[in-house]
Order: C-alpha cells, then structure tokens, then sequence
C-alpha cells in the first residue's frame, strides 16, 4: 500500500464535505492559486538561470520600487484567477485599482500581495506571495473579520502553502519530485510567548515611546531579532517559533507602511486562527472597514503574551 501523504486538493475536497464555507468554487479559487504559486516558485527556484531579475524602473501605487519580478508575478495571478470564472475582481498590491471580471460574474473578491519583499529576490533571500479571499460583496472593501479564507506561501528553503479557512491554520509543503503540496504541519498554534521579534530597527530613531519602552524591555530580558524584510519569512517564524513581529507606525509614517487589504488582514486573520493576537493602532485590525484598497497601518502581530506586554506600554 504506498503512503499517500495529504494533498492541498484532499485537504480542501475533505473540508468541501465536513464545513462550508469551503465548497467547489472556493476550492476552485485556492487551486487556482496553488498552481501560479507552483510556477512563481519554479521560477524563484531558478532566479539566477532564468530573465526575471531586476527592476521594472517604475514604483507602484506605495512609492515601493516595483522588480520585473513583481509584475510577471502579479500579472500571472490575475490572470489565473479571473480564468476560473469563480472570481468577481482582483485586488493587488500592484495594481492602482482592482480588476473585475468580464462578465462581472464570480462569487469571490480575491485581494494578493503577489511577490512580498521581492526586493530579496536578487540577493536569493526568502520571498512569500500572500492572499485573502472574500465573498463578494456590495463594495470592495470588506473589514477583515469578512475574510472566508486567506494565506500566504513562503518561497524559502523549501515552499509552503499555508491556509486558514476559518477553523484553524495548516501548512502544506510542497514536494517538488511529484509538484505537489503536502501536509505536513496540521493545525499549527503559534506559541503563547517567545522570545524572538521582528522589527527594521534601522528606524529606530523615529519609533513612539511606546515601541521604545517595549523594545527596550523586550530585550532586557533577552530577546533575539530576526528580520529578513520579508512579511511572510518573518511571520512565519514567528507563528512557528513564537515571539512579535512589528511594522509600528512611528514618527515618520504615522499610518505605517504595511497594507492592510494585502498584507494586514491576511497575517491578522492567521495569526488569530493560531491563537495569537493583532493589533493596529490599539485595536483589532479586522474589525477596521477600510478606507481604500491602498491604506496602510501599524501592525504588531505575533504570540498572546507578547502583544498584550506591548499593548500594555
Ligand atoms: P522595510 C516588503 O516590501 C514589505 O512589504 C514586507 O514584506 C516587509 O515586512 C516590509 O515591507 C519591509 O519593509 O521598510 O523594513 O524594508
């Protein structure tokens, strides 16, 4: 009898059977998305050997300098995912305005952060793709909590799928020998503290006291740093490892830097899914309608016990 290890696709027609609100077209979507991470990691696996390098020359809608990388990566998702007939409209972070659908048909709203830190890929350092799906709605723009599903996929050492559809969070990694994504971490719970956090502290000296007081406590009593300038990379240690991953606002950016469709939400409604705790400015970030597809925010995410010490402060 050969050892059939889980696939993406079982897990997914399981959760079809046993709880909405994953059915066959949500399935669809999620599949869909796998196979354009399939061929974005392929070609992350292959960087230096393949034409994708460098810079486009032009800054998206964040002033971020867009990689000619970001821009085949986005263009293949939305793509894929306007194909499948199941989706309403895009949102990207590299797109000024959502995308819809010919026909305007689809049940879901998909919004993707399609090649996060892609300012790694010419140094081969860890990049992620992250997304969050939506039913679609009267407008585009949903609170967090409105989330049916959301994920990211970690092009590091090895490429993980991880999911949540609402009822806890597993990972998926994928076996390149039979191209497919596998279980392998089911029903991950991110640590209740750690001793690990995640800031750029190059700007240290435009942080608030309150991420001051709390750095400087945090570290007093030992604590690492790990910081890859990669959402994905950095969250996920620290949902595996445990500890607190913040992009603070601070002096100069008092609305942060983070996006909260493309990045916040998704990392938000995970790490909530995990166990762990989100805050944005003092409160829960999926509970915040958003003002546009582009807003940006404060986010300090990670382990319970954390957070809460750095709300305390
Ligand atoms: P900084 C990548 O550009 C990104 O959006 C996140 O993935 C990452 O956490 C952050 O920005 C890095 O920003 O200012 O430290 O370079």
């Amino acid at each position: 009898m050969l050892n059939k290890s889980q696939t993406l696709t079982d897990f997914l027609l399981h959760e079809e059977i046993t709880s909405p609100p994953v059915n066959g077209s949500l399935t669809m979507v999620l599949l869909q998305i796998e196979n354009s991470v399939k061929i974005i990691g392929s070609h992350i696996k292959q960087s230096g050997l393949v034409d994708i390098l460098g810079k486009t020359g032009y800054k998206n809608a964040f002033n971020d300098e867009v990689q000619r990388f970001d821009d085949l990566s986005n263009t293949l998702l939305v793509t894929t995912l306007l194909s499948s007939g199941e989706v309403y409209a895009v949102a990207s972070e590299e797109l000024k305005e959502p995308i819809y659908s010919k026909n305007k048909g689809g049940d879901f709203i998909v919004c993707i952060d399609p090649l996060d830190g892609s300012s790694n890929v010419d140094c081969n350092a860890s990049l992620g793709t992250i997304f969050s799906i939506y039913k679609k709605g009267d407008n585009i723009l949903q609170k967090g909590n409105d989330q049916i599903a959301a994920g990211y996929v970690l092009y590091g050492p090895s490429i993980m799928f991880v999911l949540t559809t609402g009822k806890g969070v597993n990972g998926f990694t994928l076996d390149p020998s039979i191209g497919s994504f596998l279980l392998s971490h089911s029903n991950i719970i991110i640590p209740e503290k750690g001793s690990q956090y995640a800031i750029n502290e190059g700007y240290s000296s435009n942080f608030t006291n309150q991420t001051k007081k709390f750095l400087k406590s945090f570290k007093s009593n030992g604590a690492k740093l790990r910081y890859s300038g990669c959402m994905v990379s950095d969250v996920h240690r620290i949902l595996i490892q445990g500890g607190i991953f913040l992009y603070p606002a601070d002096n100069k950016n008092p609305n942060g830097k983070l996006r909260l469709l493309y990045e916040i939400n998704p990392m938000a409604f995970i790490i909530n899914q995990a166990g762990g705790l989100a805050v944005s400015d003092g409160i829960d970030p999926l509970t915040i309608l958003p003002n546009s597809v582009n807003q940006t925010m404060s986010i300090v995410l990670g382990s319970k016990d954390n957070v809460k010490i750095y709300k305390s402060f």
